[in-house]
């Protein structure tokens, strides 16, 4: 059977999570395939807010089995909070929750690597979430990590010192202050990791092939999104993995030509959290409004994130490099109220107008070029059927679609599991 994949098309925050766990009754299997604890994945259900990092959104179904692949990071600091949260709300992760024996861990000197590469790029930061993603992924290319494998051999400790010592001498060289006891932030780790080996650790791509071939419904969750991917992406200011397509192939070991539906979560404006370009970006009453009223913090780090309008030029791109099936567009109701609407369908490109995403997209060599739209005043967040939507609000769909084209199947109107309009 074929792996549908769901993925962000914009800088994350999309609202992946939400959807995950609203289509997570249609499949036995959710798998993350890449980054780590960057990701900040909000879920709420029955009044309570859930947000995860690393464990895959269909942990609150009973039924659903939620793999970690082989493509994440695992930092067990972070991991074991996130399973006492779960303890806490009594779910039970025991049998349900798989983790790949080749996902490579974050020792706590990568998390400080990574404070102390940003910090010596003083104003060309790239504003990560400092969870020690970039130095983790530098280790895994340059085939020197430490895996969950590994922690069932007994000689992992030694791996782990010598790796951790070798860190220490590369803060050292960044030559920027930071401030760390190493004894307490390792005394954290070792509890942490100990926690970690109660869980079940698997071959994860024999198990992936063999729910396929038994007929298992898989879904592949990405994290981050797509403008973030570290090919595709807008470099450097990108995260360290592949958040597109081909990246579920490779942090999940699928087949090509076994992916199914890939599913595109997009938000029906844009946001983005830490530096680098953002041709829509507002910085005006409209972009305040939509920080605002669409609650634009961080999942994972609390930083305010930048609004702007819809990019056109840029989700037709996250489509094609993805290959998207159906769309999603999320947070429809935080428009509302919005006299005007701006879709960007093209950029002003060093003075001649183009529709693909240039090499560069700094402010200095594209200017966006908008489509105006009406507004719609209506609240949606109590509507549940697609016929009720304001016609303002078709319009701008239907708009998107014909641009796209490709089918916008669920729109999102509210945080809630409950807040999904189908329309298919
Ligand atoms: P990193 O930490 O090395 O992956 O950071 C590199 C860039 O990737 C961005 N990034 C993200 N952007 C949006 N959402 C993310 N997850 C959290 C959330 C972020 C948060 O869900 O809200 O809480 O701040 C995420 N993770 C990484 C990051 O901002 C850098 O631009
Ligand atoms: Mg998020």
């Amino acid at each position: 059977m074929a792996v549908d994949l769901l993925l962000g098309l914009q800088w994350g925050d999309e609202g992946k999570g939400k959807i995950v766990d609203v289509l997570t009754s249609k499949y036995k299997i959710i798998a993350r395939f890449q980054g780590g604890p960057n990701a900040g994945h909000t879920l709420v259900f029955n009044g309570k807010k859930h947000v995860l990092h690393t464990i895959p959104s269909g942990i609150f179904h009973e039924e659903a089995i939620n793999l970690v692949g082989n493509g994440v990071v695992i930092d067990p600091v972070i991991f074991k909070n996130e399973l006492t949260k779960l303890d806490e709300q009594g779910v039970n992760y025991k049998k349900n929750l798989l983790i790949s024996r080749k996902a490579h861990i974050i020792l706590p000197t990568h998390r400080l690597l990574d404070a102390a590469s940003e910090t010596s790029k003083g104003k060309a930061k790239i504003g990560s979430t400092l969870k020690g993603i970039g130095p983790t992924y530098m280790d895994k290319t340059g085939r020197n990590g430490l895996r969950v494998g590994d922690l069932e051999l007994s000689d992992w400790k030694e791996k782990y010192r010598a790796l951790a010592d070798k860190h220490e001498s590369m803060i050292a060289f960044y030559d920027v202050k930071i401030d760390y006891n190493l004894e307490e932030l390792e005394t954290e780790f070792f509890a942490a990791v100990k926690t970690l080996k109660e869980l079940t650790f698997i071959d994860s791509e024999e198990f992936i092939f063999q729910a396929q071939k038994a007929g298992d419904s898989i879904l592949a969750e990405g994290a981050q999104g797509s403008l973030l991917d570290i090919d595709f992406g807008t470099y450097p200011f990108v995260t360290s993995s592949n958040t597109t397509a081909a990246g579920a192939c490779t942090g999940l070991g699928i087949a090509p030509n076994k992916i199914g539906d890939v599913f595109g979560i997009f938000k029906a404006y844009t946001t983005r959290v830490g530096s680098g370009p953002f041709p829509t970006e507002l910085f005006d009453k409209n972009g305040e409004d939509m920080a605002r009223i669409g609650n634009e913090f961080g999942a994972t780090t609390g930083r305010p994130r930048r609004c702007g309008w819809l990019d056109l030029v840029a989700l037709r791109y996250a489509c094609q490099v993805n290959g998207v099936t159906q769309l999603m567009m999320m947070k429809a109701d935080v428009l509302s109220g919005f006299e005007t609407l701006k879709v960007c369908t093209s950029y002003n490109y060093k003075g001649q107008e183009i529709s693909h995403l240039p090499y560069n997209i700094e402010p200095e060599n594209v200017e966006p070029i908008y489509s105006d739209f009406k507004g719609w005043s209506q609240d949606l967040t109590e509507m549940s059927d697609a016929s009720t939507l304001p016609k303002e609000l078709n319009d701008y769909i239907e708009f998107l679609e014909k641009e796209l084209e490709i089918p916008i199947t669920i729109v999102s109107v509210g945080p809630d599991r409950k807040q999904t309009i189908f329309r298919s």
